[in-house]
Protein backbone atom coordinates (compact mmCIF):
# COMPACT_ATOMS: atom_id res chain seq x y z
CA UNK A 1 0.00 0.00 0.00
CA UNK A 2 1.68 3.02 -1.03
CA UNK A 3 2.85 5.33 2.02
CA UNK A 4 1.25 9.03 2.59
CA UNK A 5 1.09 11.54 5.40
CA UNK A 6 -2.65 12.10 5.03
CA UNK A 7 -2.52 8.77 5.92
CA UNK A 8 -0.34 8.58 9.20
CA UNK A 9 -2.48 11.58 10.15
CA UNK A 10 -4.97 12.60 12.93
CA UNK A 11 -7.52 15.42 11.96
CA UNK A 12 -9.45 17.27 14.56
CA UNK A 13 -12.75 19.39 13.90
CA UNK A 14 -12.77 22.88 14.67
CA UNK A 15 -16.56 24.55 14.78
CA UNK A 16 -15.41 28.30 15.09
CA UNK A 17 -18.69 29.33 16.26
CA UNK A 18 -18.44 26.98 19.41
CA UNK A 19 -14.91 26.62 19.63
CA UNK A 20 -13.39 29.67 22.19
CA UNK A 21 -14.90 33.39 21.71
CA UNK A 22 -11.91 36.12 22.58
CA UNK A 23 -13.69 38.98 22.84
CA UNK A 24 -16.80 38.33 24.84
CA UNK A 25 -19.70 38.55 22.10
CA UNK A 26 -20.27 35.33 23.06
CA UNK A 27 -19.72 33.60 19.66
CA UNK A 28 -16.13 31.79 18.86
CA UNK A 29 -13.65 33.31 16.38
CA UNK A 30 -9.99 32.86 15.28
CA UNK A 31 -8.12 34.82 17.95
CA UNK A 32 -10.17 32.10 20.31
CA UNK A 33 -8.13 29.34 17.97
CA UNK A 34 -5.43 30.69 18.59
CA UNK A 35 -5.20 30.51 22.00
CA UNK A 36 -6.21 26.95 22.15
CA UNK A 37 -2.85 25.42 19.80
CA UNK A 38 -0.66 24.68 22.94
CA UNK A 39 -3.85 22.44 24.16
CA UNK A 40 -4.18 21.01 20.48
CA UNK A 41 -0.34 20.49 19.93
CA UNK A 42 -0.66 18.45 23.69
CA UNK A 43 -3.62 15.99 22.23
CA UNK A 44 -1.18 15.41 19.38
CA UNK A 45 -3.50 15.79 16.12
CA UNK A 46 -1.76 16.67 12.67
CA UNK A 47 -4.39 18.46 10.56
CA UNK A 48 -6.92 20.82 11.54
CA UNK A 49 -10.12 20.73 9.59
CA UNK A 50 -11.66 24.29 10.19
CA UNK A 51 -15.51 24.70 9.28
CA UNK A 52 -16.28 27.66 7.05
CA UNK A 53 -14.92 31.05 8.27
CA UNK A 54 -15.77 32.89 5.44
CA UNK A 55 -18.03 36.20 4.96
CA UNK A 56 -21.67 34.65 5.94
CA UNK A 57 -24.99 36.26 6.60
CA UNK A 58 -25.02 32.75 8.69
CA UNK A 59 -28.69 31.29 7.66
CA UNK A 60 -26.61 27.90 8.12
CA UNK A 61 -23.65 28.93 10.44
CA UNK A 62 -21.22 29.70 7.30
CA UNK A 63 -22.10 27.07 5.25
CA UNK A 64 -23.53 29.93 3.18
CA UNK A 65 -20.80 31.83 2.46
CA UNK A 66 -21.46 34.98 0.39
CA UNK A 67 -17.60 35.84 0.30
CA UNK A 68 -15.13 33.19 -0.35
CA UNK A 69 -12.05 35.04 -0.34
CA UNK A 70 -12.97 36.91 3.13
CA UNK A 71 -13.22 36.16 7.02
CA UNK A 72 -16.58 36.80 8.46
CA UNK A 73 -16.38 39.80 10.68
CA UNK A 74 -17.53 37.91 13.99
CA UNK A 75 -14.43 35.71 13.41
CA UNK A 76 -11.71 38.01 12.86
CA UNK A 77 -9.90 39.22 9.83
CA UNK A 78 -7.70 37.68 7.30
CA UNK A 79 -4.56 39.01 8.96
CA UNK A 80 -6.24 36.75 12.19
CA UNK A 81 -6.24 33.96 9.77
CA UNK A 82 -2.60 34.22 8.66
CA UNK A 83 -1.96 34.33 12.42
CA UNK A 84 -3.78 31.09 12.55
CA UNK A 85 -1.96 29.40 10.19
CA UNK A 86 0.94 30.23 11.37
CA UNK A 87 0.35 29.22 14.37
CA UNK A 88 -0.55 25.87 13.35
CA UNK A 89 2.55 25.49 10.81
CA UNK A 90 5.00 26.40 13.87
CA UNK A 91 3.77 23.54 16.03
CA UNK A 92 3.94 21.57 13.28
CA UNK A 93 0.60 21.29 12.20
CA UNK A 94 -1.32 21.46 9.31
CA UNK A 95 -4.64 23.34 8.05
CA UNK A 96 -7.53 22.36 6.24
CA UNK A 97 -10.19 24.38 4.73
CA UNK A 98 -13.86 23.76 4.18
CA UNK A 99 -14.84 24.38 0.70
CA UNK A 100 -18.65 25.06 0.46
CA UNK A 101 -18.87 24.98 -3.50
CA UNK A 102 -22.14 23.40 -4.11
CA UNK A 103 -24.16 26.52 -3.41
CA UNK A 104 -23.42 29.99 -2.58
CA UNK A 105 -25.20 32.22 -0.14
CA UNK A 106 -28.18 34.31 -2.08
CA UNK A 107 -26.04 37.58 -0.85
CA UNK A 108 -23.21 36.44 -2.62
CA UNK A 109 -22.26 38.91 -5.60
CA UNK A 110 -22.97 36.36 -8.02
CA UNK A 111 -26.41 35.51 -6.90
CA UNK A 112 -27.47 39.11 -5.64
CA UNK A 113 -26.40 39.72 -9.93
CA UNK A 114 -27.83 36.47 -11.54
CA UNK A 115 -31.75 37.31 -9.50
CA UNK A 116 -31.40 40.57 -11.26
CA UNK A 117 -32.41 39.42 -14.86
CA UNK A 118 -32.48 36.66 -17.15
CA UNK A 119 -29.67 37.94 -19.10
CA UNK A 120 -27.76 38.88 -16.41
CA UNK A 121 -23.75 37.47 -17.08
CA UNK A 122 -23.88 35.97 -13.88
CA UNK A 123 -27.74 33.97 -14.44
CA UNK A 124 -26.24 31.00 -15.82
CA UNK A 125 -23.89 30.67 -12.10
CA UNK A 126 -27.04 29.21 -10.91
CA UNK A 127 -29.86 26.81 -11.58
CA UNK A 128 -33.22 28.95 -12.89
CA UNK A 129 -36.40 27.39 -13.98
CA UNK A 130 -39.41 27.96 -15.11
CA UNK A 131 -42.62 26.78 -13.00
CA UNK A 132 -44.90 23.81 -14.12
CA UNK A 133 -48.16 24.75 -13.96
CA UNK A 134 -48.07 27.40 -11.13
CA UNK A 135 -46.05 24.57 -9.23
CA UNK A 136 -42.24 24.38 -8.63
CA UNK A 137 -40.23 22.77 -11.37
CA UNK A 138 -39.77 19.49 -10.25
CA UNK A 139 -41.04 17.57 -6.94
CA UNK A 140 -37.65 17.57 -4.92
CA UNK A 141 -37.69 18.32 -0.91
CA UNK A 142 -34.47 20.00 0.08
CA UNK A 143 -32.38 18.30 3.03
CA UNK A 144 -33.81 21.36 5.27
CA UNK A 145 -37.60 20.58 4.79
CA UNK A 146 -39.69 21.90 2.19
CA UNK A 147 -39.30 21.98 -1.74
CA UNK A 148 -35.84 22.60 -2.76
CA UNK A 149 -36.69 25.14 -5.06
CA UNK A 150 -37.56 29.23 -4.57
CA UNK A 151 -39.53 31.08 -6.42
CA UNK A 152 -38.16 34.91 -6.93
CA UNK A 153 -40.84 37.51 -8.59
CA UNK A 154 -37.95 39.51 -10.05
CA UNK A 155 -37.89 37.35 -13.36
CA UNK A 156 -40.84 34.85 -12.75
CA UNK A 157 -38.57 31.59 -11.96
CA UNK A 158 -37.47 29.60 -9.70
CA UNK A 159 -34.30 28.88 -8.26
CA UNK A 160 -32.55 25.53 -6.95
CA UNK A 161 -31.72 25.20 -3.30
CA UNK A 162 -30.59 21.56 -2.12
CA UNK A 163 -30.28 22.95 1.37
CA UNK A 164 -31.84 26.65 2.42
CA UNK A 165 -33.66 29.30 0.43
CA UNK A 166 -30.63 31.26 1.02
CA UNK A 167 -27.90 28.36 -0.22
CA UNK A 168 -28.54 28.59 -4.48
CA UNK A 169 -26.92 25.47 -6.06
CA UNK A 170 -24.38 26.54 -8.44
CA UNK A 171 -24.50 26.01 -11.69
CA UNK A 172 -21.31 23.49 -12.40
CA UNK A 173 -22.35 22.69 -15.98
CA UNK A 174 -21.05 26.42 -16.22
CA UNK A 175 -17.81 26.15 -17.12
CA UNK A 176 -16.94 30.35 -16.37
CA UNK A 177 -18.31 28.81 -12.57
CA UNK A 178 -16.05 25.74 -12.43
CA UNK A 179 -12.76 28.13 -13.46
CA UNK A 180 -14.59 30.93 -10.38
CA UNK A 181 -13.86 28.39 -7.80
CA UNK A 182 -10.55 26.52 -8.99
CA UNK A 183 -8.84 30.40 -9.02
CA UNK A 184 -10.60 30.88 -5.60
CA UNK A 185 -9.29 26.85 -4.79
CA UNK A 186 -5.50 27.83 -6.03
CA UNK A 187 -5.48 31.64 -4.04
CA UNK A 188 -5.99 29.72 -0.72
CA UNK A 189 -3.63 26.85 -1.91
CA UNK A 190 -1.25 29.67 -2.49
CA UNK A 191 -1.78 31.27 0.84
CA UNK A 192 -0.16 27.99 2.32
CA UNK A 193 -2.92 26.23 3.19
CA UNK A 194 -2.42 22.44 3.35
CA UNK A 195 -5.98 20.80 2.01
CA UNK A 196 -9.77 21.11 1.48
CA UNK A 197 -12.61 19.25 2.94
CA UNK A 198 -15.23 19.74 0.46
CA UNK A 199 -18.95 19.81 1.21
CA UNK A 200 -21.60 17.94 -0.14
CA UNK A 201 -19.39 17.78 -3.10
CA UNK A 202 -21.17 14.44 -4.78
CA UNK A 203 -23.58 16.70 -5.35
CA UNK A 204 -22.35 18.74 -7.90
CA UNK A 205 -23.35 17.61 -10.93
CA UNK A 206 -27.43 17.44 -11.81
CA UNK A 207 -29.08 14.86 -13.72
CA UNK A 208 -29.83 16.58 -17.34
CA UNK A 209 -33.72 17.85 -17.27
CA UNK A 210 -33.83 17.90 -13.45
CA UNK A 211 -36.44 14.85 -13.24
CA UNK A 212 -38.95 14.58 -10.45
CA UNK A 213 -38.01 12.35 -8.04
CA UNK A 214 -39.80 8.89 -6.99
CA UNK A 215 -43.27 9.54 -5.33
CA UNK A 216 -46.54 11.16 -5.36
CA UNK A 217 -46.02 13.66 -2.88
CA UNK A 218 -45.50 17.28 -3.16
CA UNK A 219 -41.92 17.33 -1.84
CA UNK A 220 -40.04 13.84 -2.67
CA UNK A 221 -36.54 13.13 -2.18
CA UNK A 222 -34.73 13.33 -5.35
CA UNK A 223 -31.27 12.00 -4.72
CA UNK A 224 -31.13 9.78 -7.43
CA UNK A 225 -30.92 12.53 -9.66
CA UNK A 226 -28.38 14.68 -7.77
CA UNK A 227 -26.23 12.58 -5.70
CA UNK A 228 -23.25 10.94 -7.60
CA UNK A 229 -24.47 12.73 -10.61
CA UNK A 230 -23.38 12.01 -14.73
CA UNK A 231 -20.94 14.17 -14.51
CA UNK A 232 -19.36 14.68 -10.76
CA UNK A 233 -15.93 12.70 -11.64
CA UNK A 234 -15.31 14.72 -14.60
CA UNK A 235 -15.55 17.93 -12.73
CA UNK A 236 -13.81 16.60 -9.74
CA UNK A 237 -10.94 15.30 -12.40
CA UNK A 238 -10.74 18.78 -14.08
CA UNK A 239 -10.68 20.25 -10.27
CA UNK A 240 -7.73 17.94 -9.74
CA UNK A 241 -5.58 18.68 -12.93
CA UNK A 242 -5.97 22.64 -12.79
CA UNK A 243 -5.94 22.82 -9.02
CA UNK A 244 -5.16 19.65 -6.44
CA UNK A 245 -2.22 17.64 -8.42
CA UNK A 246 -0.22 20.96 -8.22
CA UNK A 247 -0.02 21.08 -4.30
CA UNK A 248 0.93 18.32 -1.74
CA UNK A 249 -2.24 18.05 0.48
CA UNK A 250 -5.26 16.89 2.08
CA UNK A 251 -8.82 16.24 0.70
CA UNK A 252 -11.75 14.82 1.88
CA UNK A 253 -14.93 14.84 -0.23
CA UNK A 254 -18.12 14.87 1.92
CA UNK A 255 -20.46 12.44 0.11
CA UNK A 256 -23.88 11.53 1.29
CA UNK A 257 -25.66 8.56 -0.83
CA UNK A 258 -21.69 7.38 -2.14
CA UNK A 259 -21.28 3.73 -2.56
CA UNK A 260 -18.07 1.85 -2.06
CA UNK A 261 -18.02 1.81 -5.39
CA UNK A 262 -18.40 5.33 -5.93
CA UNK A 263 -16.25 5.88 -3.25
CA UNK A 264 -13.44 3.65 -4.90
CA UNK A 265 -13.28 5.65 -8.11
CA UNK A 266 -13.58 9.28 -5.81
CA UNK A 267 -10.38 8.41 -3.64
CA UNK A 268 -8.97 6.38 -6.07
CA UNK A 269 -5.30 5.24 -5.93
CA UNK A 270 -3.95 6.78 -8.78
CA UNK A 271 -5.36 10.22 -6.81
CA UNK A 272 -7.16 11.60 -9.97
CA UNK A 273 -9.93 13.11 -8.10
CA UNK A 274 -9.66 13.27 -3.91
CA UNK A 275 -7.48 11.31 -1.39
CA UNK A 276 -10.72 10.33 0.82
CA UNK A 277 -14.63 11.04 1.39
CA UNK A 278 -16.97 10.78 4.06
CA UNK A 279 -19.66 8.46 3.75
CA UNK A 280 -22.89 8.10 5.57
CA UNK A 281 -23.82 4.40 5.71
CA UNK A 282 -22.79 4.13 9.19
CA UNK A 283 -24.64 7.32 10.16
CA UNK A 284 -27.98 5.93 8.98
CA UNK A 285 -27.60 2.98 11.35
CA UNK A 286 -30.43 4.23 13.83
CA UNK A 287 -32.33 5.81 11.62
CA UNK A 288 -35.80 4.13 9.61
CA UNK A 289 -37.21 4.32 6.23
CA UNK A 290 -38.35 7.76 7.12
CA UNK A 291 -34.82 9.38 7.12
CA UNK A 292 -32.72 10.81 10.46
CA UNK A 293 -35.75 12.25 12.43
CA UNK A 294 -37.15 8.69 12.31
CA UNK A 295 -35.53 7.06 15.19
CA UNK A 296 -34.60 3.11 15.29
CA UNK A 297 -32.15 1.46 17.75
CA UNK A 298 -28.84 1.26 17.30
CA UNK A 299 -27.48 -2.69 16.57
CA UNK A 300 -24.04 -3.70 16.72
CA UNK A 301 -24.55 -6.34 14.09
CA UNK A 302 -25.63 -4.03 11.59
CA UNK A 303 -23.13 -1.74 12.20
CA UNK A 304 -20.25 -4.17 12.16
CA UNK A 305 -21.57 -5.44 8.75
CA UNK A 306 -21.39 -1.45 7.41
CA UNK A 307 -18.23 -0.74 8.89
CA UNK A 308 -16.34 -3.80 7.68
CA UNK A 309 -17.55 -3.75 4.11
CA UNK A 310 -16.55 -0.13 3.93
CA UNK A 311 -12.84 -1.29 5.50
CA UNK A 312 -12.76 -4.45 3.18
CA UNK A 313 -14.15 -3.14 -0.01
CA UNK A 314 -11.40 -0.33 0.22
CA UNK A 315 -8.85 -1.73 1.54
CA UNK A 316 -5.68 -1.52 -1.08
CA UNK A 317 -8.06 0.44 -3.40
CA UNK A 318 -8.49 3.45 -1.68
CA UNK A 319 -8.69 4.76 1.58
CA UNK A 320 -11.00 5.52 4.27
CA UNK A 321 -12.10 8.34 6.38
CA UNK A 322 -13.25 7.14 10.19
CA UNK A 323 -15.11 9.50 11.74
CA UNK A 324 -17.92 8.95 14.40
CA UNK A 325 -19.66 12.32 14.80
CA UNK A 326 -18.70 15.87 13.22
CA UNK A 327 -20.52 19.03 13.34
CA UNK A 328 -23.57 17.59 12.21
CA UNK A 329 -23.96 14.71 14.23
CA UNK A 330 -24.55 13.75 17.66
CA UNK A 331 -22.45 13.31 20.42
CA UNK A 332 -21.02 9.70 20.63
CA UNK A 333 -21.03 8.75 23.68
CA UNK A 334 -24.89 9.44 24.10
CA UNK A 335 -25.56 8.02 20.55
CA UNK A 336 -23.18 4.45 20.64
CA UNK A 337 -21.89 4.53 24.08
CA UNK A 338 -23.72 5.81 27.66
CA UNK A 339 -23.37 9.21 28.68
CA UNK A 340 -24.18 8.60 32.50
CA UNK A 341 -22.22 5.76 34.49
CA UNK A 342 -19.47 4.60 31.64
CA UNK A 343 -19.28 8.18 30.33
CA UNK A 344 -15.49 7.94 30.52
CA UNK A 345 -14.98 4.22 30.08
CA UNK A 346 -17.60 4.42 26.68
CA UNK A 347 -15.78 7.56 24.91
CA UNK A 348 -12.24 5.22 25.30
CA UNK A 349 -13.97 2.15 23.97
CA UNK A 350 -15.60 4.27 21.10
CA UNK A 351 -11.97 6.35 20.32
CA UNK A 352 -10.07 2.51 20.49
CA UNK A 353 -12.77 1.19 18.33
CA UNK A 354 -12.47 4.17 15.66
CA UNK A 355 -8.90 4.47 15.42
CA UNK A 356 -7.60 1.02 15.22
CA UNK A 357 -9.22 0.98 11.76
CA UNK A 358 -7.89 1.76 8.55
CA UNK A 359 -8.21 4.73 7.30
CA UNK A 360 -7.55 8.73 8.44
CA UNK A 361 -9.24 9.48 12.00
CA UNK A 362 -11.20 12.87 12.41
CA UNK A 363 -11.88 13.55 16.19
CA UNK A 364 -14.72 16.48 16.83
CA UNK A 365 -14.23 19.26 19.03
CA UNK A 366 -15.13 18.04 22.62
CA UNK A 367 -14.81 14.42 21.31
CA UNK A 368 -11.46 14.08 22.87
CA UNK A 369 -13.46 14.82 26.91
CA UNK A 370 -16.23 13.28 26.02
CA UNK A 371 -18.87 15.95 25.61
CA UNK A 372 -22.45 14.88 25.72
CA UNK A 373 -25.68 15.39 24.09
CA UNK A 374 -28.08 18.24 25.74
CA UNK A 375 -32.37 18.52 25.85
CA UNK A 376 -33.09 21.99 25.15
CA UNK A 377 -35.90 23.82 25.50
CA UNK A 378 -37.58 24.16 21.23
CA UNK A 379 -36.55 28.55 21.68
CA UNK A 380 -33.04 27.60 23.08
CA UNK A 381 -31.81 25.71 19.08
CA UNK A 382 -30.64 27.32 17.00
CA UNK A 383 -30.08 24.80 14.38
CA UNK A 384 -31.91 25.79 11.25
CA UNK A 385 -32.15 22.14 10.02
CA UNK A 386 -34.05 21.64 13.77
CA UNK A 387 -36.15 24.57 13.00
CA UNK A 388 -37.36 23.69 9.64
CA UNK A 389 -38.01 20.62 10.46
CA UNK A 390 -40.54 21.13 13.54
CA UNK A 391 -42.07 24.09 11.72
CA UNK A 392 -43.30 21.32 9.25
CA UNK A 393 -43.72 18.01 11.40
CA UNK A 394 -45.46 19.78 14.07
CA UNK A 395 -47.14 23.48 13.21
CA UNK A 396 -47.83 22.16 9.79
CA UNK A 397 -48.15 18.33 9.97
CA UNK A 398 -49.91 17.87 13.43
CA UNK A 399 -47.17 15.37 14.36
CA UNK A 400 -46.95 14.66 18.04
CA UNK A 401 -44.82 17.32 19.83
CA UNK A 402 -43.13 14.55 22.35
CA UNK A 403 -42.41 12.58 19.74
CA UNK A 404 -40.59 15.16 17.52
CA UNK A 405 -38.79 16.61 20.99
CA UNK A 406 -37.00 12.92 21.09
CA UNK A 407 -36.08 12.89 17.92
CA UNK A 408 -34.22 16.68 18.34
CA UNK A 409 -32.70 15.37 21.70
CA UNK A 410 -31.22 12.17 19.70
CA UNK A 411 -30.00 13.56 16.45
CA UNK A 412 -30.11 17.52 16.46
CA UNK A 413 -27.31 18.86 15.32
CA UNK A 414 -27.13 21.57 17.81
CA UNK A 415 -25.99 18.37 20.16
CA UNK A 416 -22.52 18.92 18.66
CA UNK A 417 -22.57 22.60 18.08
CA UNK A 418 -23.00 24.17 21.95
CA UNK A 419 -20.13 25.27 23.11
CA UNK A 420 -16.82 23.63 23.75
CA UNK A 421 -16.66 23.11 27.88
CA UNK A 422 -13.12 24.51 29.01
CA UNK A 423 -13.47 24.68 32.60
CA UNK A 424 -16.24 25.07 35.55
CA UNK A 425 -16.40 28.61 35.83
CA UNK A 426 -19.65 30.59 34.24
CA UNK A 427 -20.55 29.72 30.52
CA UNK A 428 -18.07 27.08 30.68
CA UNK A 429 -14.70 29.26 30.26
CA UNK A 430 -16.05 29.61 26.21
CA UNK A 431 -16.82 33.42 26.95
CA UNK A 432 -17.12 36.05 29.21
CA UNK A 433 -20.15 37.46 27.18
CA UNK A 434 -23.58 35.66 26.24
CA UNK A 435 -23.10 32.46 24.62
CA UNK A 436 -24.92 32.41 20.81
CA UNK A 437 -26.18 28.79 21.91
CA UNK A 438 -26.26 27.49 25.66
CA UNK A 439 -23.81 25.16 27.12
CA UNK A 440 -24.99 22.07 27.56
CA UNK A 441 -25.17 22.06 31.52
CA UNK A 442 -23.08 19.15 32.62
CA UNK A 443 -19.61 21.59 32.03
CA UNK A 444 -18.89 22.32 35.61
CA UNK A 445 -18.63 18.23 35.73
CA UNK A 446 -17.12 17.27 32.05
CA UNK A 447 -14.12 20.03 31.27
CA UNK A 448 -11.09 20.31 29.47
CA UNK A 449 -9.67 21.72 33.18
CA UNK A 450 -10.78 18.93 34.76
CA UNK A 451 -9.57 16.28 31.85
CA UNK A 452 -6.05 17.73 31.92
CA UNK A 453 -5.81 17.43 35.75
CA UNK A 454 -6.91 13.83 35.42
CA UNK A 455 -4.00 11.11 34.20
CA UNK A 456 -7.26 9.04 33.60
CA UNK A 457 -9.23 11.02 31.91
CA UNK A 458 -10.80 10.66 27.79
CA UNK A 459 -8.42 13.40 26.78
CA UNK A 460 -4.96 11.47 27.61
CA UNK A 461 -6.55 8.33 26.19
CA UNK A 462 -6.89 10.05 22.96
CA UNK A 463 -3.30 11.47 23.33
CA UNK A 464 -2.04 8.03 23.46
CA UNK A 465 -4.19 6.61 21.15
CA UNK A 466 -2.83 9.43 18.42
CA UNK A 467 1.01 8.70 19.59
CA UNK A 468 0.12 4.89 19.00
CA UNK A 469 -0.58 5.86 15.47
CA UNK A 470 3.09 7.16 15.25
CA UNK A 471 4.67 4.21 16.20
CA UNK A 472 3.06 1.61 14.83
CA UNK A 473 2.48 1.21 11.14
CA UNK A 474 0.41 -2.03 11.33
CA UNK A 475 -2.24 1.00 13.02
CA UNK A 476 -2.32 2.86 9.81
CA UNK A 477 -1.10 0.19 7.01
CA UNK A 478 -2.65 -3.17 8.12
CA UNK A 479 -5.35 -4.81 6.69
CA UNK A 480 -8.95 -5.63 8.40
CA UNK A 481 -10.66 -8.60 9.44
CA UNK A 482 -13.91 -9.28 11.58
CA UNK A 483 -13.85 -11.79 14.36
CA UNK A 484 -17.09 -12.74 16.47
CA UNK A 485 -19.11 -11.36 13.43
CA UNK A 486 -22.09 -12.29 15.61
CA UNK A 487 -21.56 -11.00 18.93
CA UNK A 488 -24.66 -8.46 19.53
CA UNK A 489 -22.48 -6.79 22.04
CA UNK A 490 -18.53 -7.37 21.31
CA UNK A 491 -16.83 -5.97 18.30
CA UNK A 492 -13.65 -7.65 17.50
CA UNK A 493 -11.13 -7.09 14.84
CA UNK A 494 -7.58 -7.94 13.43
CA UNK A 495 -5.77 -5.97 11.29
CA UNK A 496 -2.39 -8.12 9.85
CA UNK A 497 0.98 -6.71 8.21
CA UNK A 498 3.55 -8.95 7.37
CA UNK A 499 4.17 -11.12 10.59
CA UNK A 500 2.04 -9.03 13.15
CA UNK A 501 -1.25 -9.32 14.42
CA UNK A 502 -3.17 -6.21 15.90
CA UNK A 503 -6.02 -7.21 18.19
CA UNK A 504 -9.18 -4.82 18.86
CA UNK A 505 -11.05 -6.01 21.30
CA UNK A 506 -14.33 -3.49 21.98
CA UNK A 507 -17.55 -3.63 24.16
CA UNK A 508 -20.24 -2.17 23.39
CA UNK A 509 -22.52 -2.71 25.99
CA UNK A 510 -22.72 -1.98 29.60
CA UNK A 511 -22.75 -5.65 30.36
CA UNK A 512 -19.76 -8.39 31.58
CA UNK A 513 -20.37 -10.10 28.16
CA UNK A 514 -17.25 -13.09 27.35
CA UNK A 515 -14.85 -12.88 24.86
CA UNK A 516 -13.32 -16.10 23.44
CA UNK A 517 -10.26 -15.72 21.14
CA UNK A 518 -10.59 -17.37 17.42
CA UNK A 519 -8.49 -20.71 17.23
CA UNK A 520 -7.31 -19.78 14.13
CA UNK A 521 -4.70 -17.19 15.79
CA UNK A 522 -1.97 -17.85 16.85
CA UNK A 523 0.57 -15.79 18.58
CA UNK A 524 3.98 -16.59 20.93
CA UNK A 525 4.03 -12.97 22.26
CA UNK A 526 1.22 -10.66 23.05
CA UNK A 527 1.63 -6.72 23.60
CA UNK A 528 -1.04 -4.76 25.31
CA UNK A 529 -1.09 -1.44 23.69
CA UNK A 530 -3.77 0.28 25.32
CA UNK A 531 -6.83 -0.52 27.44
CA UNK A 532 -9.26 1.15 29.32
CA UNK A 533 -9.30 -0.88 32.57
CA UNK A 534 -6.06 -2.09 34.81
CA UNK A 535 -5.59 -5.35 32.96
CA UNK A 536 -2.49 -7.60 33.81
CA UNK A 537 -0.10 -8.06 30.86
CA UNK A 538 0.32 -11.97 31.73
CA UNK A 539 -3.68 -12.69 31.34
CA UNK A 540 -4.77 -14.97 29.51
CA UNK A 541 -6.29 -13.76 26.48
CA UNK A 542 -8.27 -17.05 25.55
CA UNK A 543 -11.16 -16.24 27.06
CA UNK A 544 -11.91 -12.46 29.11
CA UNK A 545 -14.86 -11.59 30.55
CA UNK A 546 -14.83 -8.34 29.42
CA UNK A 547 -15.93 -5.24 31.83
CA UNK A 548 -18.81 -2.91 30.39
CA UNK A 549 -17.65 -0.43 27.54
CA UNK A 550 -14.34 -1.97 27.90
CA UNK A 551 -11.45 -1.91 25.25
CA UNK A 552 -8.17 -3.34 24.69
CA UNK A 553 -5.49 -3.73 21.86
CA UNK A 554 -2.98 -6.58 21.66
CA UNK A 555 -0.45 -6.48 19.37
CA UNK A 556 0.44 -10.22 18.80
CA UNK A 557 3.35 -11.90 17.10
O1 LIG B 1 -26.75 16.30 8.78
C1 LIG B 1 -26.99 15.48 7.92
C2 LIG B 1 -27.53 14.19 8.26
O2 LIG B 1 -27.60 13.99 9.60
C3 LIG B 1 -26.74 15.65 6.52
O3 LIG B 1 -27.91 15.51 5.80
C4 LIG B 1 -26.07 16.96 6.15
O4 LIG B 1 -26.97 17.99 6.15
C5 LIG B 1 -25.49 16.80 4.80
O5 LIG B 1 -24.61 15.76 4.89
C6 LIG B 1 -24.73 18.00 4.31
O6 LIG B 1 -23.92 18.57 5.27
C7 LIG B 1 -23.09 19.62 4.89
O7 LIG B 1 -23.70 20.57 4.04
C8 LIG B 1 -24.75 21.34 4.61
C9 LIG B 1 -24.41 21.92 5.97
O8 LIG B 1 -25.57 22.39 6.58
C10 LIG B 1 -23.75 20.89 6.87
O9 LIG B 1 -23.37 21.48 8.08
C11 LIG B 1 -22.58 20.34 6.11
O10 LIG B 1 -21.80 19.46 6.87
C12 LIG B 1 -25.02 22.45 3.64
O11 LIG B 1 -23.86 23.16 3.35
CA1 LIG C 1 -15.98 36.41 19.63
Amino acid sequence: MQKKWWKESVVYQIYPRSFMDSNGDGIGDLQGIISKLDYLKTLGVDVIWLSPVYKSPNDDNGYDISNYQDIMDEFGTLKDWEELLAGLHTRGMKLMMDLVVNHSSDEHAWFIESRKSKDNPYRDYYIWRDGKENKEPNNWSSFFSGSAWQYDETTDQYYLHLFSKKQPDLNWENKTVRKEVYDMMTWWLDKGIDGFRMDVINLISKVEGLPDGPGEGRYEWGGEHFMNGPRVHEFLQEMNKEVLSKYDIITVGESPGATIEDAVQYANNQYTELNMIFTFEHMDIDSGEGGKWDLKPFELTAFKEVMSKWQIGLNGKGWNSLYLNNHDQPRIVSRFGNDKEYRVESAKMLGTFLHMLQGTPYIYQGEEIGMTNVKFDLEDYNDIEIKNMYREAVIEGGENLDKVMEAIYAKGRDNARTPVQWDSTENGGFTTGTPWLKLNPNYQKINVEQALADENSVFYYYQKLIKLRKQYEIIVYGDYQLILEDDKQVYAYTRTLGEETLLVITNFSGEKPTFILPTNLPFETKDLLISNYKTEETEDIASIELQPYEARVYLLK
